[in-house]
């Protein structure tokens, strides 16, 4: 009587939030991650949020790229509009605290099998009319890892439209494994596939986003994205996760060196 007395009374402690809860159905992205190598997750981040990200994007560019190494960014062909960021939790470590968030480590955790690690917050800016293309690649010949439980979350800060660029996934070519790869000599993305896969575009996964909605891909999905060829820039900015347990595979790292010695980001 006494204890039913004092539950009625005494309010509940408050209980750790489990995060992993604010995420829809996080049974099916799972499902849907391990069959197609890739999903989205709309409403990842809220409008506030995006605009913070924003703000901080084109503060840290103004103020403080010019006096960073310039492997921290590649710019265009034209020698002045950032194509990408770089390892921007080193070179601007106030943007990871805006963007990691306990469900995102938690569903990561999920997906990478072990506990994740931030290893790369990068963008790909795209600009109107200037952003240029992505060849097909799959970034674990960037990344190196075995076994592959690797990936990245990709965040529109714009909206991804078909006009300015959206990336195209090929849905379960991560099941395949590595394929053979080529340096493709474009700045920003060295390695690329030696044959781009039979898959006809129509049949790809697009992503098309808005803003605060996000991809997230396995790191042997094949993706690729076109030219902005649109009055509207496409600002995405990644998150690249590993499980603490993967290793560098060092055939892998050759071809990678090889490729990047060949066309180095800036
Ligand atoms: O944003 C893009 O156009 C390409 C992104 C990409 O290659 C990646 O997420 O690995």
């Amino acid at each position: 009587m006494t204890v039913e007395l004092n539950a009625q009374l005494t309010p509940e402690p408050p209980r750790p939030p489990t995060f992993h809860m604010s995420l829809p159905n996080v049974a099916s992205l799972i499902e849907d991650y391990q069959c197609n190598g890739v999903i989205r997750v709309p409403g990842l981040f809220s409008a506030a949020e995006v605009a913070g990200i924003r703000a901080e994007l084109e503060r840290f560019m103004r103020d403080d790229l010019p006096s960073r190494p310039t492997d921290a960014r590649t710019f265009e062909a034209d020698g002045r509009t950032v194509r990408n960021l770089w390892r921007l939790e080193i070179h601007d470590p106030a943007i990871v605290p805006m963007v990691e968030k306990p469900e995102i480590l938690s569903l990561v955790s999920q997906l990478v099998s072990g506990e994740p690690l931030l290893v790369g917050v990068e963008t790909f800016n795209k600009q109107a009319r200037v952003g240029s293309a992505v060849p097909y690649h799959q970034d674990n010949a960037y990344f190196c890892q075995t076994p592959p439980d690797m990936l990245t979350i990709w965040i529109a800060i714009d909206p991804v439209t078909m006009a300015n660029g959206p990336v195209y996934y090929v849905r379960g070519s991560q099941k395949s494994g590595m394929q053979p790869t080529k340096p493709s000599g474009v700045k920003g993305n060295s390695i690329g596939m030696a044959e781009p896969p039979a898959v006809p575009l129509e049949e790809q996964f697009c992503g098309l986003l808005e803003p605060g909605d996000a991809l997230i891909h396995q790191c042997e999905t094949i993706h690729h994205s076109a030219p902005n060829t649109s009055d509207f820039p496409r600002l995405g900015l990644l998150l690249v996760y590993r499980g603490k347990h993967t290793q560098t595979d060092p055939k892998l790292k050759a071809a990678y060196t090889a490729a990047v010695s060949a066309t180095p980001p800036s």
